[in-house]
């Protein structure tokens, strides 16, 4: 039985939106802690997981959670699981860059099956039910309809958790650039998920993330008529990382084909 209803749904959105208070005071970050090389943690992001992990378990006492703070292993897949970042973007946080978002998803027999994703500087929220369209604030978001890549406004990244990977990342960010109109890094990767969700992005493509930075974001943008998946075209894991390419559908063949080069 899918532990997704109307009424946790309502609740776990509104949990998410009182977190965002946490991210937007201008004192909010305290410390800072390198989890790895330029890869770090504060503690704006434990305090958000911690109170998104007690609210949420007092919504639905048997969903498992997945954190990005937290020691994953020992999860049971074949039951409800809530994936979180509660901050993704962590650079941009510390740098008062104003762009993160917290993003949650709930997944259900290796798919997320609900996903929101929250910019409380804009206050923008997203969200998707398997099924039921993607919305912003409410209203009903599409991707875009362009069809040529010379067209089309990409985002990309530049995995600065594993620089061994920079000369690829930044090769592909070169091979989309001679294609397309531009390219733009924004350093939260749900919120280009969504935004190639609402059409502001054509398409997006990141090296190395991991699930609870796409697992809501990827069901905005698919209920939106957009297409993610690995650059291979094979769908994305929800129990480990990998790259990434997102688009309105349209490109994706044409994007897939620069990454392979
Ligand atoms: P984060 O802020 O939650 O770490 C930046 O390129 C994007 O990649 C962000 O969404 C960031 O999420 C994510 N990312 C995934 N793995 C990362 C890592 N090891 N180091 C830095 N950013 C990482
Ligand atoms: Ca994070």
């Amino acid at each position: 039985m899918t532990a997704l209803t109307d009424s946790l749904v309502e609740g776990a959105v509104q949990t998410v939106l009182e977190a965002g208070e946490l991210l937007t005071d201008p004192a909010a970050v305290q410390s800072i802690r390198s989890k790895g090389e330029t890869d770090y943690v504060t503690n704006v992001d434990v305090a958000v997981q911690a109170f998104l992990r007690k609210r949420l378990a007092a919504l639905a006492p048997d969903v498992q959670f997945m954190g990005e703070e937290q020691d994953n292993t020992g999860l049971d897949w074949s039951r409800p699981c809530w994936i979180l970042d509660p901050v993704d973007g962590t650079t941009n946080l510390i740098h008062s860059f104003r762009h993160s978002a917290i993003s949650l998803a709930l997944a259900e027999g290796g798919q997320a099956v609900f996903g929101v994703v929250y910019n409380p500087y804009t206050e923008e929220c997203f969200t998707a039910r398997r099924g039921g369209g993607a919305l912003r604030n409410g209203v009903p978001i599409h991707v875009s309809d362009v069809s040529r890549l010379e067209d089309s406004l990409l985002s990309t990244g530049t995995v600065p958790g594993r620089r061994e990977l920079a000369d690829a990342a930044f090769r592909q960010m070169r091979a989309l650039y001679d294609r397309c109109q531009d390219v733009r890094r924004t350093g939260c990767a749900s919120l280009d998920l969504c935004w190639v969700a609402c059409g502001r992005l054509d398409g997006y493509v990141e090296l190395s993330l991991q699930p609870w930075d796409y697992a809501a974001g990827m069901r905005i943008a698919a209920e939106a008529g957009g297409k993610v998946t690995a650059p291979d075209g094979s769908p994305l894991s929800l129990r480990e990382g990998g790259p990434l390419l997102a688009s309105n559908g349209r490109l994706h063949s044409a994007l897939q084909a620069i990454l392979k080069e």
